[in-house]
């Protein structure tokens, strides 16, 4: 079975990754770290630090970097998301969003590794944001974030719900279909699938 090691600081990435991978045959192990994000404008440039950050680490290395964008909010807070949640909380998006449109969309770009070659998969959701935080489950804005076509927040859902249409569920079954098709082609290295640097599979 093949094996890849997801390295993150989020418990909820894991999870919901490792639920992902699981019908792929893909045995994913979590390596917990903290990985440099420099300033950027794009989640793509984020992926490939930390790309750069886990050339110590042996056989295929997944990573992933993901954000909530606001169109009314010119796409904030994008590629600041986590900086924002963890100094801000919900509270400044919502009363933002009292006159604003809102409209909302999350993004995954995932990343893997192995050895020098690397490849980026990207998956999306679009929703909107409720008016008031509803929800236990998930993490981060889950408790804000209303998938178009439902009436309830992420983290009003179980995470199987989640990762039917997930941003993050969406990139990374785009790896374990790539995974999939790896495997199946047997002595062939070349990359199958997915894109290879520096370019992005959309
Ligand atoms: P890493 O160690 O993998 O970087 P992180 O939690 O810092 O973990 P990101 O920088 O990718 O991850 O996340 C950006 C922010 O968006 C952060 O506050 C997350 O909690 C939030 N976020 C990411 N995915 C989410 C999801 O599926 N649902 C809700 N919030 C999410």
């Amino acid at each position: 079975m093949p094996a890849v090691t997801f390295v993150s600081t989020n418990p909820g990435k894991f999870r919901e990754v490792r639920d992902v991978l699981v019908p792929f045959g893909v045995e994913t192990r979590w390596e917990r770290r903290s990985l440099p994000e420099p300033q950027a404008d794009e989640l793509s440039e984020v992926v490939d630090a930390k790309l750069d950050a886990v050339r110590d680490l042996r056989g295929y290395v997944l990573v992933e970097d993901s954000g909530l964008f606001i169109p009314s909010l010119k796409g904030f807070p994008g590629v600041y998301s986590a900086h924002f949640l963890s100094l801000w909380g919900f509270e400044p998006i919502l009363e933002l969003l009292r006159r604003r449109d809102r409209h909302a969309f999350f993004r995954t770009v995932a990343g893997v590794r192995f050895g020098p070659d690397r490849w980026q998969f990207v998956g999306q959701v679009r929703g909107s944001i409720a008016r008031e935080p509803a929800g236990r489950n998930g993490f981060g804005y889950d408790p804000i974030f209303v998938p178009e076509g439902w009436h309830r927040t992420f983290a009003e859902a179980p995470t199987e719900a989640k990762n039917a249409i997930s941003h993050r569920a969406q990139a990374v079954r785009k790896v374990g279909a790539w995974f999939a098709k790896r495997s199946g082609a047997s002595g062939r290295k070349p990359p199958i699938g997915g894109s290879h640097h520096p370019s992005t599979s959309r």
